[in-house]
């Protein structure tokens, strides 16, 4: 029996439709609002015919990361030869780094673009999440846009997935646009968060439409840790941060929207904001909204919201649905060309707080690759944010892995955002406000105020030798910590501690 007219299948069906090295561009901004029975079924399929010893793999595209049904399940079955634009996997990410997927890393808000212009070829196929598709192609997306809209124009065929988990009325949440292509785009006409310019919905020629799948399975939202000592610490240098930038005037008393990372760093600063008396009720403009987030909007506290993604708990879920009347007057869901768009990021003078792996002691941000070869995730959207934000903040504890590496380094290893675009950098150990300091003031700042008191010698030693440029830099030794990690596990000798924050070991350099 048919949906709406289009052909009802069950997801294996669909699978044997989708052939080897087919790319298939999948709903999904994380866990939210991924697609979940055809990327199984697709697993199921390889590992079938992978017995049988045939090559069975597929090039896979999402808005961003996914939740565990896609990207787990088909590197568990070693289904995917490409991927693109961002992961968080621990089994993909091990494929990546052993050279077995390709992957690009890359800005999320390029990503609809990319695909338009044919940047990665021809989409085979779309697999699209959605609560409803009407007879002329009006398609209800779930709990995120991603690059759904775009996908679901590009592609020559085109799977639905309808979830019977998600509430109709998300759709009451949603805004979608998809600019014309340059050089007919038009200025996005945004000057408030909440601002509304497109549909309920997004569309798709119906003679593309080979399949509605039929589900009923909840978002697989990550579970954080809880913010701890480390993060507490980092929060609440960022909101005497920014209570100091507001009685300065340096924001203004309305304040300005919030762009904030995902994790328990990001969800401690948030915690610590909406915690603060002298932070007046804010708006975000994000790319991805999680529970926390939520509860501040239920005080009070949180005005209202622009978000690609809603990664909500089950309960958290239970709670939208069950007062979507107040949560869809506050809430915009939006394509990430829109929610993550450069131009909206400096019209409405975002605060951009985002994590990172290492910091250089210039202000050069890693945020994905591990000693500059070990990718972590991806650069997701931070570099939209970043890039264009009226303060972009970087974040990360001071040491991880016990202290066995420091986050403050002499030269990031990778760099993802450069020195122009990082204003301030904050760890347990302080804040460096880099705004307005020239390369050397910027170095001896970040030593003194963010790295960890048992690398700040070794930081100061660097500096100090090495003097007579703008950038004075070592090139024979600006890896030294690095290759010392690779070599025998630690950046420096004795550097390692049970307990974080034990300013009194010192390491003997
Ligand atoms: O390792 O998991 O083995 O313990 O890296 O570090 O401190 O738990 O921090 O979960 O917030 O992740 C930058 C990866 C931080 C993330 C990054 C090790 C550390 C730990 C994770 P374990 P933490 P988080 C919004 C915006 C880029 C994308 C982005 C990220 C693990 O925030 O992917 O911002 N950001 N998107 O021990 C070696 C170092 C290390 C290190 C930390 N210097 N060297 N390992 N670790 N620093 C979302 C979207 O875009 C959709």
């Amino acid at each position: 029996m048919g949906f709406q007219g289009f052909p009802m299948l069950t997801a294996d069906e669909v699978a044997s439709l989708i052939p080897h090295d087919a790319m298939v561009a999948f709903s999904g901004f994380t866990p939210a609002g991924t697609a979940k029975a055809v990327p199984q079924a697709l697993a199921r399929r390889a590992s079938d015919l992978h017995s049988a010893g045939l090559p069975y793999q597929i090039r896979v595209l999402t808005g961003a990361s996914t939740g565990t049904s896609l990207d787990d399940t088909l590197a568990k079955a070693d289904a995917i030869s490409w991927r693109a634009p961002y992961q968080s996997s621990s089994v993909l990410r091990k494929q990546i780094n052993q050279g077995d997927v390709a992957f690009v890393d890359m800005h999320l808000s390029h990503v609809p673009q990319s695909v338009l212009f044919g940047f990665f070829g021809k989409i085979d196929f779309a697999v699209i999440e959605a609560t409803d598709i009407t007879p002329d192609g009006r398609v209800y997306l779930s709990t995120s846009i991603g690059a759904s809209p775009t996908f679901l124009q590009a592609a020559e065929n085109v799977i639905i997935e309808v979830n019977r988990s998600h509430s109709h009325r998300l759709s009451d949440m949603a805004d979608i646009v998809v600019p014309k292509p340059p050089p007919h785009r038009h200025a996005i006409d945004l000057d408030h968060p909440l601002e509304r310019i497109g549909k309920p919905y997004a569309r798709v020629d119906p003679e593309k439409v080979i399949a509605i799948v039929e589900t009923n399975e909840p978002d697989e939202p990550a579970h954080f840790a809880d913010p701890d000592e480390v993060s507490n610490a980092i929060a609440d240098h960022v909101v005497k941060f920014l209570t100091k930038e507001l009685a300065c005037g340096r924001i203004p008393r309305e304040f300005l929207p919030l762009q904030s990372g995902v994790g328990n760093v990001a969800n401690a600063v948030l915690q610590g904001i909406g915690e603060n008396p002298e932070i007046p009720n804010f708006m975000m403009y994000t790319e991805v909204l999680q529970s926390s987030a939520l509860e501040l909007m239920l005080q009070g506290r949180l005005l209202g919201a622009s978000t690609c993604a809603l990664v909500l708990s089950a309960e958290a879920t239970r709670q939208v649905t069950d007062n979507i009347d107040f949560f869809a007057t506050r809430t915009v869901l939006r394509p990430q060309e829109i929610s993550n768009n450069p131009a909206a990021v400096r019209q409405l003078g975002i605060i951009a707080m985002n994590t990172a792996l290492e910091v250089d002691i210039f202000g050069h941000v890693n945020s994905t690759h591990v000693c500059g070869q070990q990718i972590m995730n991806g650069i997701g959207g931070s570099g939209d944010f970043a890039r264009n934000a009226y303060q972009s903040i970087f974040m990360c504890p001071s040491v991880a892995k016990g202290g066995r590496i420091s986050t403050i380094v002499p030269m990031c290893t990778h760099v993802d955002h450069n020195e122009h675009s990082v204003h301030v950098v904050v760890t347990e150990q302080g804040l460096a406000d880099l705004r307005g300091l020239a390369p050397q003031q910027r170095a001896s700042t970040i030593i003194d105020r963010c790295a960890h008191p048992m690398y700040r010698d070794y930081l100061h030693r660097y500096l100090r030798e090495e003097n007579s440029s703008h950038i004075p830099h070592d090139l024979s030794r600006c890896f030294e910590l690095h290759q010392n990690l690779l070599q025998t596990g630690a950046m420096l000798p004795d550097c390692s501690f049970t307990r974080v924050n034990q300013p009194e070991m010192h390491c003997g350099v």
